[in-house]
């Protein structure tokens, strides 16, 4: 038997030198650095048996050839055959188990699920066997990346279901194919040239998706268009649903609530309506004509302008359960948004939606799952879990996660998403006691859901390399490692990134691993330290802006969040302010609540406190904030130092277009300190501690910068 010498293989560095736009993402398949990684994997890239016949097992099959074709660097085909057993590498489905495994996988194949599989190392062969072709093409990806990663083929012993059902991007796309919140480039789907023109691209996104376990998206914007809904765009969405079926895709679109009159010519969409029932019925018909295993529909409504059940004094149950009706006799679901609150702002903003969502806890039909954002208010570099989850026993709930770096400086700023994602998830709610994380909210476990779900506002756009910041490639691929395991690890899935993206050599992956793992928290630090919220610039978000007061919405305000004055900042959400901390389980109210043991990443989210009140540290919580800022500022010079190191390691394309966006980050990290210390300084009245770098400017200068044309609105 071959062993690889992994010593070996570290020697050598992978992909200098060539020219790469990062279109290829993690499926690099980078050639073998040397003749005995070659021949290590070699006979196993050369010689397979897929047994069966479908388009997705065609897709494998191409797969395992570009593979194969980009390991090997050649263009020799690998020898597919499709039957027998006699080749060293075998797929095929469990009932199609050659007698001989059958017996030696014994039980354990009963564990694979519908959609998961094992990828085994057995006698010298390698075997790749689900229930679904599915899984087959999920086990093919998870051989390639244990090969693109190096592994040993003897230790391969994968047995791996998702945890979750429904596991979908949500792309905030437009008709027009801008963006929402979108900052790299235009939407990819090209509804002009649909349905007669197919792109390479939308096969190639799908194969992304499907080599991370995805297996729905949302294609057009919550904020919907009713005409996505007609049959001339029907025609566009059948055209996508066409092409990522055999990748285990399926389409979903937004419904919007009014559609019934702006399409349908009614004159209300009172849900409780019934021309509006019947034509969501018809509609929804219609809608399957088309695409016979369309996913369902995802709705924003009573929100932010979006029409909904509350035009008709009706409950966001009655709402949902109007859809639900029309997709349930196709199998379809509706993942209805929980991101509801006022437009008059009668309360605090985080409690909206648990106070309208909680009272109809159990009445919605059993194809609704409610989509909650992370946080209470809107994707913030760092909130507190929502309060919904944990608190709907009754009501399936997805978790709904911002991929595309609204708050957190757009496409330039490096911020690996995962390990904020992972303190969400493994946060308890303590709701049936000790150890009710998020995680066993969403992935059902806790409540018995029989829907799960978990969505990702994607950050997909036509630049070339998919989402802008070539880092920000690993936050699609971390969301879909959540999706599937929502107990995954964060430094897990940056490791096997950098390897399949970057090379395998640890003098490059563990610092820029470090790199990455930090990276979320430097956000935190330079724009938001200690849970100060919502202190970006109106509307698009885009650098800082804790003066942000008046115009139409209290709510959409800087002032609003940091309540700051001489007398100190932050939001009080204890018993004595909005009691926002009351819709908690009680342990949090009591950890949460105190100032001695409240966790100081959430401190100024839930407590308005003096300036010179004393941090853990011993600073003041002014010098505290300043400190942070500071600290934030200095990671981000650090980081352009750990990424010159890297020089050698990386190919000359990515590895300027990374530094040119480390640089901006950097400047801009020294705009968000200055700006916001020149701001909170005027009511701290305070100096600016040791340590911390006086700003170029007065507050002035940073409140007249005005950038123009940001992209994303
Ligand atoms: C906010 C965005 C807005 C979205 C909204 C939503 O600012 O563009 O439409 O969320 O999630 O984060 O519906």
């Amino acid at each position: 038997m071959k062993t690889l010498s992994i010593s070996l293989i570290f020697l050598f560095i992978t992909c200098t030198a060539s020219a790469n736009d990062g279109y290829k993402l993690w499926l690099q398949y980078f050639p073998f650095e040397n003749q005995a990684v070659s021949d290590y994997y070699r006979d196993y890239l050369e010689n397979i048996n897929i047994v069966g016949a479908s388009p997705t097992i065609d897709i494998i099959q191409r797969e395992l050839e570009m593979a194969a074709s980009g390991f090997l660097n050649s263009k020799v085909k690998p020898t597919f055959k499709h039957t027998g057993d006699s080749n060293i590498c075998w797929i095929g489905k469990t009932d199609d188990l050659p007698k001989d495994l059958k017996s030696a996988f014994g039980q354990k194949v009963n564990e694979i699920e519908k959609e998961g599989y094992w990828l085994k190392y057995h006698l010298g062969r390698v075997i790749i066997t689900a229930n679904s072709d599915i899984g087959l093409l999920y086990g093919t990806f998870a051989f390639l990346r244990s090969i693109q990663s190096r592994g040993q083929l003897e230790s391969l012993d994968e047995l791996d279901n998702p945890k979750i059902e429904r596991r979908i991007l949500n792309h905030w796309d437009n008709l027009n194919r801008t963006v929402e919140r979108g900052y790299a480039g235009f939407s990819i789907w090209n509804w002009h040239r649909l349905p007669r023109h197919i792109d390479q691209q939308y096969h190639d996104y799908a194969r992304a998706n499907a080599s991370i376990g995805i297996n729905g998206t949302s294609v057009t914007n919550v904020n919907a268009n009713a005409l996505i809904l007609t049959p001339d765009y029907l025609s566009k969405v059948k055209a996508l649903a066409d092409v990522f079926r055999p990748y285990g895709i399926k389409v979903y679109l937004t419904a919007r609530f009014s559609s019934p009159m702006e399409i349908g010519g009614l004159a209300t969409a009172d849900p409780l309506n019934p021309d509006v029932q019947q034509w969501w019925k018809e509609k929804t018909k219609e809608v399957y004509d088309y695409i016979p295993d369309f996913g369902g529909y995802l709705v924003k409504a009573d929100s932010e302008g979006q029409p909904g059940p509350h035009n008709y004094g009706r409950t966001q149950a009655e709402g949902a359960n109007l859809l639900a009706d029309a997709v349930a006799p196709f199998g379809g679901i509706v993942m209805w948004r929980a991101f509801v609150y006022s437009e008059k702002t009668p309360d605090d903003r985080h409690k909206q939606a648990y106070n309208e969502f909680k009272p109809i806890d159990g009445k919605f039909r059993d194809n609704v799952i409610v989509q909650v954002k992370n946080g209470a208010i809107d994707f913030q570099p760092r909130e507190p879990f929502h309060p919904m989850f944990g608190a709907m026993p009754e009501t399936p709930l997805m978790m709904e996660f911002q991929i595309t770096q609204e708050y957190l400086g757009h496409d330039t700023h490096l911020a690996f998403l995962a390990p904020m994602y992972e303190e969400v998830l493994q946060t308890d709610t303590y709701v049936n006691g000790t150890g009710s994380t998020v995680s066993k909210v969403v992935d059902g476990t806790l409540h018995n859901y029989s829907l799960t779900a978990m969505a990702g506002v994607a950050n997909i756009g036509t630049d070339r390399n998919w989402t802008g910041h070539h880092f920000h490639q690993a936050n699609w691929f971390a969301f879909g490692k959540f999706a599937w395991n929502p107990n995954a690890k964060s430094e897990e899935i940056a490791e096997e990134w950098l390897k399949l993206t970057f090379t395998s050599d640890k003098t490059f992956t563990e610092p820029v691993k470090a790199m990455m793992l930090s990276s979320h928290e430097m956000v935190v630090n330079y724009m938001t330290p200690l849970d100060l919220h919502h202190i970006m610039a109106r509307s698009h978000h885009y650098g800082p802006g804790p003066w942000v007061t008046g115009g139409s919405r209290d709510d959409w305000t800087a002032t609003y969040y940091h309540k700051a004055t001489e007398k100190g900042v932050g939001f009080d959400r204890t018993a004595t302010g909005s009691n926002a901390l009351g819709q908690y389980a009680p342990e949090i109210q009591k950890q949460w609540g105190n100032l001695n043991s409240v966790p100081e990443k959430y401190l100024l989210w839930f407590h308005h406190l003096p300036w010179n009140h004393k941090l853990s540290s011993g600073n003041t919580l002014w010098d505290g904030i300043a400190l942070h800022y500071q600290k934030g500022v200095e990671e981000t010079r650090q980081n352009l130092d750990t990424w010159k190191e890297q020089v050698d390691h990386v190919d000359e394309e990515r590895y300027k277009h990374v530094l040119s966006f480390l640089k901006i980050q950097s400047e801009e990290a020294v705009w968000w300190r200055d700006a916001c210390l020149l701001y909170f300084g005027q009511f701290s009245g305070m100096p600016l501690p040791d340590g911390v770098e006086k700003p170029a400017h007065d507050l002035d200068y940073y409140l007249k910068l005005n950038p123009k044309f940001v992209p994303g609105i």
